[in-house]
């Protein structure tokens, strides 16, 4: 059997690969989910996977050597796939600091720990051992909006305290990788949306705000372009590399679904439209007239498009789920998930909510 170190598993990219491996997999992986249940992480959504024999969380800080070590000490982990991370660019902006303690030193005690965990005598590597870091498609900074896309030997360019933060981390891999030949993969991913996404980033924010009649928020002119990937690719992606990629490779991995984030927003109100019975009372809410534009992003990177020729040819992977598909299927979840939302929604959310947008 092969076991996971999965950190960052209760929030909302890393839940949804735990659901997938559980469906691929069975009992033939055990996973243990190492996270600090930050205000992202909610192990609400992990219940359907809690009775399970092969799998087990951990409420640690990956910045914790001590905890990180006793975890690789009472578990012979093969393979670590490395999801945790303060990940919203907005909080970033506001209070880098946590950013640089959590992505850059906490992936520096990870790569230690599953280092001192795997090496052999003679500095090679235990067989088998792979270390799988999630990184993000924005450490290679902004494209033109006519025209170009990211490569994996697109130099980096990171622009807000979140991407330099992520880009550093991918640079600390990178030398363990070069100096020690450490068994690692770095997978750069595009935008990601679905199940379990908290409602500070732009798709779930604006389902739930528009179910409300609540204003939409649009920062700046609304034309900023993302490459929007469907959580469950994403997930089959990290799962593809860690069993096909070429060690010590990085895999850009999203691709050809671009869009404006105000054809995201029109995409959404008309969908909901779609999607509800008019019966509902929800459906009255739902109107082009919440779209606000407010004050621009600071640093904002105005396109990002992925062209994902060497996952696809070394891999096989490509993006399945059309977007028309994909929005309809979380639209779906959220009003299947009415709870989910109204928890993550209570308290806290509400201060950030005020103190971010003043709307
Ligand atoms: P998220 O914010 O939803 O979840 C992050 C998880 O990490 C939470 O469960 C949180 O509790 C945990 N965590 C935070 N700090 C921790 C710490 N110090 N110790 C242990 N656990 C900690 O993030 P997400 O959107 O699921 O992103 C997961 C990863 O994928 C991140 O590394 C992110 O950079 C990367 N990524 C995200 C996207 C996207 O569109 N969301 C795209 C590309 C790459
Ligand atoms: O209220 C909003 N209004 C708005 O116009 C919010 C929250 C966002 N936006 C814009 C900013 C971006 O151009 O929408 C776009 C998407 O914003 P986010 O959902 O915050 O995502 P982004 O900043 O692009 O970063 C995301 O993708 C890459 C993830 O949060 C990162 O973790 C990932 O690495």
């Amino acid at each position: 059997m092969t076991t996971y170190l999965v950190t960052g598993g209760a929030g909302f990219i890393g839940s949804n690969y735990i659901h997938y491996m559980f469906q691929k997999y069975g009992d033939a992986v055990r996973i243990v989910n190492l996270d600090k249940l930050t205000y992202a992480g909610n192990l609400e959504n992990l219940k359907e996977v809690e009775g399970r024999d092969n799998y087990t969380f951990i409420r640690a800080d990956i910045c914790d050597r001590e905890a990180v070590e006793e975890i690789f000490s009472q578990n012979d982990i093969d393979r670590v796939v490395h999801f945790a991370a303060e990940s919203h660019v907005d909080r970033s902006i506001r209070d880098p600091e946590v950013f640089v303690k959590t992505n850059v030193l906490g992936t520096l005690v990870l790569l230690n720990a599953a280092k001192a965990a795997w090496e052999l005598p003679d500095g090679s590597f235990k067989e088998g051992k792979r270390f799988l870091h999630v990184s993000t498609d924005e450490v290679y900074g902004s494209l033109d909006e006519d025209g170009g896309y990211f490569y994996e030997t697109t130099p980096y360019a990171p622009h807000s305290p979140y991407s330099a933060s992520k880009a550093s981390s991918d640079m600390l891999v990178k030398s363990y990788m070069d100096t020690y030949r450490f068994p690692a993969n770095i997978t750069n991913c595009s935008n990601n949306y679905g199940p379990y996404q908290f409602p500070e980033k732009l798709i779930p924010l604006i389902i739930n705000n528009a179910l409300q009649g609540k204003k939409l928020p649009v920062y700046g002119d609304g034309k900023n372009v993302r490459d929007w990937l469907y959580v469950e690719d994403h997930a089959r992606g990290i799962d593809m590399v860690m069993e096909k990629g070429r060690l010590f490779e990085t895999y850009n991995i999203g691709g050809h679904n671009e869009r404006q984030n105000i054809q995201i927003i029109h995409i959404i109100l008309d969908t909901l439209r779609e999607m509800l019975p008019g019966t509902d009372p929800r459906r009255a809410l739902v109107r082009d007239d919440l779209i606000t534009y407010v004050e621009d992003r600071k640093g904002h990177d105005r396109r990002y498009a992925i062209a994902p020729d060497k996952i696809k040819e070394e891999v096989g992977w490509y993006p399945e789920t059309k977007f028309e598909d994909g929005i309809r299927r979380t639209i779906q979840w959220f009003f299947e998930h009415e709870d989910w939302m109204k928890n993550v929604t209570s308290g806290n959310y509400q201060k950030y909510y005020e103190e971010m947008y003043k709307i």
